[in-house]
């Protein structure tokens, strides 16, 4: 079985102490880190934003993955991709054409992403799938932190990870939203790769951070660490 990697959601963070979660990010090891961008139009609210991004990428060696909820992400991308070490990923009903868009994006030197919206159906974006390193199904209504999962989802997962090993595809499947300690194993048992781990599960406040994380590992089978760093 493949190791199934992690992707601390840093808008479920403490704001305030952001240097201590990246300390235990770099530490602990983890595999990327999963950054929210919303634009207050495509979804009904803002979290963080480019500045954030390159602060995080000045202190951290983690591999950054930009959601982007955005309109006109075209005009963002070659910034968000200069950063560098990212992964990026677009919603394509925000995009005219989307093979543009993610075209644009590996020529600007990231990994290129999909971020599928829980009402929609896998069959729209099968002929993206050529051009994507990964998709992020989402889990929930893209916007917020803190919602239940749509159950519906976990099928898509699974038709995505069947679809994938029928054509062969080297495509990683993230899941965004309600990554609980709850919805982990059915979320691997359907086929994610990456998880995305906000407020229902790592930065579940009745506990600790460090000990969440070993949690976590822990259910994944995990008990070495997928990836250490250095602090820079
Ligand atoms: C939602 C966003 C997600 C959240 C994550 C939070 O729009 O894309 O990445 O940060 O879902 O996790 P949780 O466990 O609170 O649902
Ligand atoms: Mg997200």
């Amino acid at each position: 079985m493949n190791t199934v990697k992690l992707s601390p959601s840093l808008m479920c963070a403490d704001f305030i102490d952001m240097r201590s979660a990246l300390d235990v990010f770099q530490r602990e090891g983890v595999d990327y880190l999963h950054i929210d961008i919303m634009d207050g139009h495509y979804v009904p609210n803002f979290t963080l934003g480019i500045d954030f991004c390159k602060a995080v990428a000045r202190y951290t060696s983690i591999p950054l993955d930009i959601h982007l909820m955005i309109e006109n992400v075209d005009e963002y991308i070659p910034s968000f991709a200069s950063i560098g070490n990212a992964l990026l990923s677009i919603h394509p009903e925000t995009c005219y054409h989307p093979l543009r868009s993610l075209r644009l994006i590996k020529s600007s030197g990231a990994r290129a992403g999909i971020a599928i919206d829980p009402s929609m159906p896998l069959e729209t974006y099968k002929h993206m799938l050529p051009e994507v390193d990964f998709v992020c199904i989402m889990t929930v209504n893209p916007g917020y932190a803190g919602q239940e999962l749509i159950p519906q989802t976990i099928e898509k997962i699974r038709e995505l990870s069947a679809h994938i090993d029928e054509r062969g595809y080297d495509i990683e499947i993230e899941v965004d939203g309600n990554v609980s300690w709850k919805n982990i194993p059915v979320m691997v048992d359907a086929g994610a790769d990456v998880l995305v781990a906000g407020t229902s599960s790592l930065f579940d406040k009745s506990g600790v951070l460090s000990d969440n994380l070993s949690r976590m590992r822990g259910m994944l089978g995990q008990n070495k660490l997928s990836r250490v760093a250095s602090v820079c």
